[in-house]
């Protein structure tokens, strides 16, 4: 059974704890980009991939491409958080030769699908999975997770003319439109505003959404793909840092080094918004 937007919620902010605690392990770290993504991640994980540990090599399985591979501390917590990988893992993080390094080895940690980390390469590598998964004659899903300050890279619109092309409707790229990136905001850095005019340009559908609202990420994941024939843009608005107060917004939660009482203080943030979730999840 689908879980309920409650219990979604409830995942989200279990996520978001085992994000600070790989910063407990090791105080630094991509932070604002994971938090903003997480949402979205966890609700593609728990409702729309079809996986199970054993399937996580099978031909037929359903993939998760983290273009934005800074990113990587999000899809570390969620794939512990829905028990895939062992949440003991993510202690090593910050270690040398740790399977949950700064940017996602696929050689290291299963469910990883490619290396990524130099940005605009994962839509690419997407597309060619999604096309060999239908030439195999496989029902597979294709998610991508990109950011909005990755868009700039040329290559992402050689994949987005090759998927509209082929027309992978089995693909959905979600960018995390947080409207920040490493050096400031991203209409200052890179215009890429309109990103879903564009996206429609090249042949996808498309769509917008409030990426950190569970209720409205559901709804949309339910609905792929948005136009049978095309692959699927979701345009989601999100708040970068989200779920740690201090440093929602800001373009120092980029690469996030908080001090230890920073640290704590996001903790217990985090597992009071826990607690009331797992409070209103069993009242429901
Ligand atoms: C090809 C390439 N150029 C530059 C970088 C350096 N870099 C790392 S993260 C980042 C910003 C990405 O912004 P965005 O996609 O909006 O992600 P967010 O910071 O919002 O998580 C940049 C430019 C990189 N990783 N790869
Ligand atoms: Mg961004």
């Amino acid at each position: 059974m689908s879980p309920s937007v409650l219990e979604l919620e409830l995942a989200a902010s279990r996520a978001r704890r085992l994000v600070l605690r790989m910063l407990e392990a090791h105080p630094a770290g991509h932070v604002g980009g994971a938090l903003s993504a997480i949402d979205l991640v966890e609700a593609i994980y728990r409702t729309a991939m079809r996986l199970t540990v054993p399937g996580l090599a099978a031909p037929d399985r359903d993939r998760f491409l983290l273009s934005a591979g800074h990113k990587a501390l999000a899809q570390y917590a969620v794939l512990a958080e829905t028990g895939l990988i062992p949440t003991d893992v993510l202690d090593s993080y910050g270690r040398t030769g740790s399977a949950v390094p700064g940017h996602p080895d696929m050689h290291k940690l299963p469910g990883v699908e490619a290396n990524t980390g130099a940005l605009g390469h994962g839509l690419a590598i997407a597309c060619g999975m999604a096309l060999g998964a239908r030439l195999s004659g496989f029902g597979s899903r294709v998610f991508v997770v990109m950011g909005d300050g990755e868009l700039p890279e040329g290559s992402n619109w050689e994949g987005a003319a090759i998927a509209a092309h082929h027309r992978l409707d089995h693909l959905a790229v979600f960018v995390d439109a947080n409207g920040l990136q490493i050096s400031g905001p991203t209409r200052e850095v890179m215009g890429m505003e309109s990103i879903s005019a564009k996206f429609d340009a090249f042949g996808w559908a498309t769509t917008e959404l409030d990426g950190n609202d569970m209720a409205s990420i559901v709804r949309v994941l339910d609905e792929l793909p948005l136009t049978p024939g095309r692959p699927s843009a979701i345009i989601a608005r999100t708040v970068k840092g989200r779920g740690i107060p201090s440093i929602e917004g800001t373009v120092a939660s980029h690469y996030w080094k908080p001090s230890a009482a920073e640290l704590a203080a996001a903790i217990e943030y985090c597992e009071d918004t826990t607690r009331r979730l797992e409070a209103l999840v069993a009242a429901s």
